[in-house]
C-alpha cells in the first residue's frame, strides 16, 4: 500500500514531506500514478509563486558550482531555493548526483535550500514530466525560486526550456568551440547566456566571448518580446558578478509579472504539455492494446502487398483502440 501523503506538511514546508511526495510523483506503480495525480490537483492552488529558472550548459561548465554560488547569493537576499537535475545522460546512480554533493555543499546544508538530484535515468521524456510536477511541489512546500539544473543537449534542454520561466545557458570563455551552441538555434531559447569561469588568465577571453554572444543574439533573434536576452560573465569560484546575474533575474521578474506576460507563458507551456500527455497515453494505449499489437503485423504486410490502402489500415487501427479503451 502507498504510504499516506500529509498535505498539511507539505504545505507548511517539511522537508521530510515534500521528499516523500516527490518519490511518490516519481513512482510508475499505478497506485501511486493515482495518489500522484489527486495530490498534484489538491495541491494547485497552492502552486504558481515561484520563479522558475533553467540553468542549462555542456557538463563541466560549471553549472553546479554556479548554482551553489548563485543560490547561496539568492539566499542572503531571503529567497527558498529549490535545486532540481534533469539529467537523461546520467547512469541509475549519476554522476551529476556526485558532482552536485560535492559542488554544493553549503547550498546543500542551508536549512532554506532543498537540492533534488535527477531521477533515476531509463525513461527519456518521463524525466521532465517528473519534473513538471516537481516543480510545483517545490512551490506549494514555499520555494520561492526554483533552479532547474540540465546537461545542455538536445531534447532535455528543449524539454526543460518549456517548463520555466527564465532560461539561462552557461558557456566557458573560449568563443570557438561555443558557436555551435549559437547554430543549434539556442539563440531562440535563451533569455541569458552566461560566460562563468571569467576569472584570472580567462577574463580577458571572458569578455571577447561576451561580445561575440551579444553581436551573434543581436544578429540571429528578432526582438518581439519583452525581454532582451543579455550576456553577463561571472566566476562562479570566485563569487564575482553572480550579485549581477540576481539582479538581472529580479528585473526580468518584475517586467514578466507586468501585464500578466509570465502567466501567458506559462499558459501556453500547460496547454503543449496537456497535449503532449494525451498524445503520450494513447501512444501507450496503442502499444498496450493486445488486438492491435496481434493484427497489426498483417496489416503492415497487407499495406506493403498493396491490398489495403494505408488509410484503410490506419482507420481500422484507431477503430479498434477508441472502441476497446476503457
Ligand atoms: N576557474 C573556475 N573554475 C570553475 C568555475 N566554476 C566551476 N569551475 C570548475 O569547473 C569544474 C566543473 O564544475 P561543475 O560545477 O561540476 O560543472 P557542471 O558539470 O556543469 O555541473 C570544477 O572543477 C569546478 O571547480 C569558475 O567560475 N571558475
Ligand atoms: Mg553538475
Amino acid at each position: 500500500m502507498p504510504e499516506k501523503i500529509d498535505n498539511q506538511a507539505l504545505l507548511s514546508g517539511d522537508r521530510r514531506a515534500l521528499a516523500k511526495c516527490i518519490t511518490l510523483v516519481e513512482s510508475t506503480l499505478p497506485a501511486d500514478r493515482a495518489l500522484a495525480t489527486s495530490l498534484i490537483e489538491e495541491i494547485l492552488p497552492n502552486t504558481g509563486n515561484s520563479l522558475r529558472i533553467g540553468i542549462s550548459g555542456v557538463p563541466g561548465v560549471g553549472k553546479s558550482t554556479f548554482i551553489e554560488s548563485f543560490g547561496l547569493h539568492l539566499i542572503e537576499t531571503g529567497k527558498k531555493i529549490a535545486v532540481l537535475a534533469v539529467d537523461p545522460s546520467s547512469p541509475i546512480a549519476g554522476g551529476s548526483i556526485l558532482g552536485d554533493k560535492t559542488r554544493m555543499t553549503q547550498l546543500s546544508r542551508s536549512p532554506d535550500a532543498f537540492i533534488r538530484p535527477s531521477p533515476s535515468s531509463g525513461m527519456m521524456g518521463g524525466i521532465a514530466h517528473k519534473t513538471r510536477e516537481t516543480i510545483l511541489l517545490c512551490e506549494a512546500a514555499g520555494y520561492d525560486i526554483i533552479l532547474v539544473e540540465t546537461v545542455g543537449v538536445g531534447q532535455s534542454e528543449v524539454d526543460v526550456y518549456s517548463m520555466v520561466d527564465f532560461f539561462m545557458m552557461l558557456m566557458v570563455p573560449n568563443a570557438g568551440d561555443d558557436l555551435q551552441g549559437i547554430k543549434r538555434g539556442i539563440t531562440e531559447l535563451v533569455d541569458s547566456i552566461i560566460i562563468n569561469k571569467a576569472d584570472g588568465p580567462s577574463i580577458p577571453l571572458a569578455q571577447t566571448a561576451k561580445q561575440y554572444y551579444q553581436n551573434a543574439l543581436h544578429l540571429l533573434r528578432a526582438d518581439s518580446d519583452f525581454w532582451r536576452p543579455r550576456v553577463l560573465t561571472c566566476s562562479s569560484t570566485e563569487k564575482t558578478n553572480i550579485d549581477q546575474i540576481a539582479s538581472m533575474i529580479f528585473e526580468f521578474q518584475a517586467l514578466a509579472t507586468e501585464e500578466n506576460r509570465m502567466q501567458n507563458r506559462r499558459e501556453k507551456q500547460n496547454l503543449s504539455w496537456l497535449k503532449r500527455l494525451i498524445n503520450n497515453e494513447v501512444e501507450q494505449r496503442l502499444k498496450h492494446n493486445e488486438t492491435i499489437r496481434d493484427i497489426y503485423p498483417n496489416l503492415e504486410n497487407d499495406v506493403i502487398a498493396g491490398k489495403r490502402s494505408p488509410l484503410n489500415a490506419a482507420t481500422e487501427v484507431i477503430n479498434l483502440l477508441f472502441d476497446k479503451a476503457p
